[in-house]
Order: C-alpha cells, then structure tokens, then sequence
C-alpha cells in the first residue's frame, strides 16, 4: 500500500482538542519530535484566537523537550500519564493546569487495553523504517506503542532518517494477552528474546508519514561529583561483599539501573571492579557507562525498553552498530518492567530516592511531600519485585538545609517492606533482618549525615513505643522546620511534646 507523505504540520491540524495521543518511546528516544513540537504552535495558535486547545499525552515514560517540554510551555495538555520529568511540564502539573496520572510503567498498557482511559485517537510512531506491509523497525525506545498502535484509531509515523536500519533486530515486540487468559511470560533469562523484529500495525490505519532528521537531544553526562562518587563507590562495595560472602550467585544477577548521574556514575564503578564477574542487566534504560562496560565485556547484555544515550554516545553506537547488535534488546514497557520476569531472574534494582525515613521508608515522586518532581518511574516495578533492592541519594541537599534522612518520608512511594538497602555518601545501612528500632539505629548511623545524627536520634527516643515508634505529632518536624525557617537543623522537637 502507498502511503501518504504529509508534513508535520498537517499531521497537527488534524488533531483536535481533547483528543487523546499514544506516543512511542520511553524517555527521549523513540519519542516523536516534529508532529508534537508543530502541535505545540498550532494549540498556541487557537489559544490566540480564544479558542481551547489541549490533549491527552499517553506516553512510555518521559519524553523530550520535543514533545512535553513545547506542549506544557504552550498549555496545550489535559492530560498527562505515566511519567514525565521536564521542569516545563512540571509547573504544569503542580500549579494543576495538566492533570497528571503518576502510574508504574509496566501496568500502563494493559490498563490502557481495558479502557482506564477511554479511547485513543492517534498514535505518533518513531520509526527508522516502514514497509508497504506496515512492518516497522522501530527506533532507540519502544515504551507503550504496541498497545498504543493497535488501539489508536489512526497512526502518523515520524520516519526519522537519523536512524539506521541495521537497528533491525534490536527489538523485542509484543503483545501480552490480558487477564485472565495470560500464560507466563518466557523469558528464563534476560537475554531470552521473545517477540517480532518489527512492529505490526495495520497500513490502513496510517493517515500520514512525516519525514525527519532529528536527534533525541540527550545532553552527556557531567563528571560525577564527589558525593556521587562516594555513593558508586559504596554501592559497588556493597555489591562486591554481598558476592564474596556467598549471597549472591557465582555467575551474579542481572542488574536493574535507574536514570541519573549517581547511576551512571555506580555502573562506571562497577566495570572497574575486579572482584564481580560480567554480567547482565535486566533494566528499562540503558545509559552511556552501559556501552563503555560493553565495550570492556564487564556487561554482556542488556534488556532494556530504551536506548537513553546522549547524541554523542548514539553516533559512537551507531558506528560500531554490528558490535553491539546482539547485546542489546529493547522490549515493550510492561516485558522490560514486568513483576514475574524481575522475580523469576532475580534482578537486583538501584534506584534513586529524594528522601528516606529511619525505618526504611523511600520518597521518590514528592519534594516536601507536596511538589511533584518526576514520578515513580518503574522504580516500583523493580523495588517491589526484586532479588535486591537498593535506594541511593546523598546525605544532605542544598549544603545541609535539607536532611535526605528524614523521620518519616513525607510522601511514601516505596515503603520498609520492599527496601533491602540504603546507600548515601556516609555510608551503606543494610535493613534486611532488622526490626524497625535496630533499622533506624543503622540508617542514622551509617547514611544520615554527622549534622543529623543527634537530631535524628532524638526524633527515636520520643517514640512512646509500639513496634515502630513513630511520635505522629513530631514526624514532620523536620519538613515543618524546612517550611518555616528554610533549614531542617532548626528542628525543635519540644514544640511537639
Ligand atoms: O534540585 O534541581 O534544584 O538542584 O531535587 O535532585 O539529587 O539531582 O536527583 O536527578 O538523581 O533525581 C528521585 C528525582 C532523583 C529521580 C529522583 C532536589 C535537589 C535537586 C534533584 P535542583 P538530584 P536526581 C528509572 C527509575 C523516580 C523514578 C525512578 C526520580 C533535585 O531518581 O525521578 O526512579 N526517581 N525511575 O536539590 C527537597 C529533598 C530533595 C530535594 C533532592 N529531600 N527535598 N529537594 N532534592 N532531594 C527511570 C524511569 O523510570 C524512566
């Protein structure tokens, strides 16, 4: 079938407002650029003539200032899910002029399938290559678009000509059946390729192709930080005792990562190490150390939804493509974040947390338990699921007037009976084993900052018991000195007893 050729700006005026769109990709790449950003102009273009413009933006995970970043600058989102991490986008959200579902990654499709979120207009496709058979080698994220592409009414494809097609073969696609006729999913390890080559949609459904030169638009990363290096450095020194001491597998476990400099900065620690044996990853995103530990043969495999590199390191890959070829696979958000494979392979989950509480409890999403920042990601799948869980963050934040170790978490993203491990610039504290009084004591000694320490300690002993001995009258006294002064050393428990 031919095709129709159109630009990005047809593509836009045929979308209308409160129409709903499901974008490819999961973070900047796979995700379209040029339909969203002419969609941007045109919403600004009606608000002008007083007319409302705004749609729902379906997506895998965040996108780029190419989609999110243009669309909540022009106002033009009713709604917003699952996840999103542009300062744009999130004014937006907390000044409640975008409606934002923050939902675990890999639950999105299948909600999507049964209607959570009524029907879908568009699909917006990145693409490397099409066929006249509507078979499409899909570009360096997949996200959510084999659910979003058999649902949509219509499909545009951004065909982007910076992309090569000897990506052919680097994904994984699928379609899992729904409850409850759902049978396991085959994967035993994390190399186990599963699905089609190409993505599957129908031709007819296509009402244009829009012709691209774009890059994903990822910034490299900067030289870590000192405390981010402190906290790689004790993350793999956790990692490496665990493996000497017997409890974890001789051929290791395949290794989940979160987004960031701190995880970038733990997997360039981890190539570096002597002690652990290569191994692979089981992950949603794959950062630029991940190529370089390729490259090494530390790492042998990555499963992963998305390819997050920054430009420079995409052209690196993208020269040596036949290198790296069979040690990546991109697979479908809700295959690369599925609770039974994570729990059936063992993977060992890093993620990143704003803040942590003495008992073990993880903010992930909240700043002062109020502000949106990003989301909970798949830090959910992953943290829920995992052989092990690490959370990792510094010690203090904005030179000490903030304590990353807090009494309570003011908002819960991840509570005590998932966290196995907390990581900060002070230290590694270890909560498997340990009733809630021994955790604190552990987490106040090995990861609050010596400026802390006594004040934490204090919040501790006014607990009038229980198991946990939380004093609910004092468990914000910190954020609430925050609030107040602009500093959490200025706690005053005395107020609150
Ligand atoms: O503020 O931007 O003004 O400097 O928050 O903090 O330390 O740079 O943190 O970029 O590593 O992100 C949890 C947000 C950490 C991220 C989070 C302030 C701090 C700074 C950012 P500035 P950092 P990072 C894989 C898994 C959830 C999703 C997830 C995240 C800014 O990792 O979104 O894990 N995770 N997904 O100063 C007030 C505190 C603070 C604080 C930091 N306690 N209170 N402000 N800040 N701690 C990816 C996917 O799912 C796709």
């Amino acid at each position: 079938m031919a095709f129709n050729y159109i630009t990005a700006q047809e593509a836009a005026e045929m979308i209308k407002d409160g129409d709903s769109l499901g974008l490819s990709g999961f973070t900047a790449p796979g995700s379209p650029k040029v339909i969203t950003e002419a969609l941007a102009a045109r919403a600004e273009r009606e608000h002008e003539a007083g007319r409302p413009f705004k749609v729902n933006i379906f997506s895998g995970a965040s996108t780029s200032d190419h989609a999110d970043g243009v669309l909540s600058r022009a106002n033009a989102i009713n709604m917003r899910a699952p996840y999103q991490n542009l300062p744009d986008l999130r004014k937006r959200i907390n000044a409640h002029d975008c409606h934002y579902f923050d939902r675990h990654l890999s639950e999105m499709a299948q909600e999507m399938r049964y209607g959570f979120y009524g029907k879908l207009d568009y699909a917006i496709i990145e693409a490397a290559d099409i066929n006249d058979n509507g078979e499409i080698i899909l570009g360096c994220g997949l996200g959510n678009i084999p659910t979003y592409a058999m649902l949509a009414e219509k499909i545009f494809i951004e065909l982007n000509e910076q992309l090569p097609k000897g990506l052919m073969g680097m994904h994984d696609v699928i379609l899992l059946q729904d409850p409850p006729r759902r049978r396991e999913i085959p994967i035993y390890a994390a190399n186990d390729r599963i699905g089609s080559p190409v993505l599957k949609i129908d031709p007819a459904k296509v009402v244009g192709i829009v012709r691209t030169k774009s890059y994903d638009g990822v910034k490299p990363f900067t030289t870590p930080d000192e405390v981010s290096k402190q906290i790689g450095s004790n993350v793999v020194k956790f990692l490496v005792s665990e493996y000497l001491s017997g409890r974890l597998p001789k051929e290791f476990l395949p290794l989940q990562s979160g987004v960031g400099n701190v995880a970038n900065a733990v997997l360039y620690d981890l190539g570096e190490s002597k002690e652990l044996p290569p191994f692979m990853m089981y992950t949603e995103v794959i950062q630029d150390a991940v190529l370089e530990l390729m490259k090494k043969g530390k790492c042998t495999f990555a499963s992963t939804c998305s390819m997050t590199f920054s430009d420079q390191t995409e052209e690196t890959l993208f020269a040596d493509l036949n290198f790296f070829h069979d040690k990546i696979l991109m697979r479908p958000a809700e295959i690369s974040n599925n609770p039974e494979v994570i729990r059936r392979i063992g993977v060992i989950a890093m993620n990143t947390a704003l803040e942590a509480d003495i008992f073990g409890g993880v903010n992930s999403t909240h700043v002062l338990g109020t502000k949106m920042m990003n989301g909970i990601g798949g830090s959910g799948d992953f943290t829920r699921n995992a052989f092990l869980s690490i959370f990792s963050c510094p010690s203090i934040t904005k030179g000490g007037m903030i304590s990353n170790i807090v009494p309570m978490v003011a908002h819960a993203d991840h509570s005590e009976h998932s966290v196995d491990i907390i990581v900060t610039d002070q230290g590694i504290a270890d909560l498997r084993h340990k009733d809630p009084v021994e955790r604190a004591r552990e987490i106040i000694d090995k990861c609050a900052h010596p400026m802390y320490r006594e004040l934490l300690t204090d919040y501790l002993n006014l607990g009038k018991g229980g198991q946990t001995p939380h004093s609910l009258r004092a468990a914000f006294a910190f954020h609430n000195a925050f609030n107040e002064t602009g500093d959490m050393r200025n706690t005053d428990f005395s107020k609150y007893c």
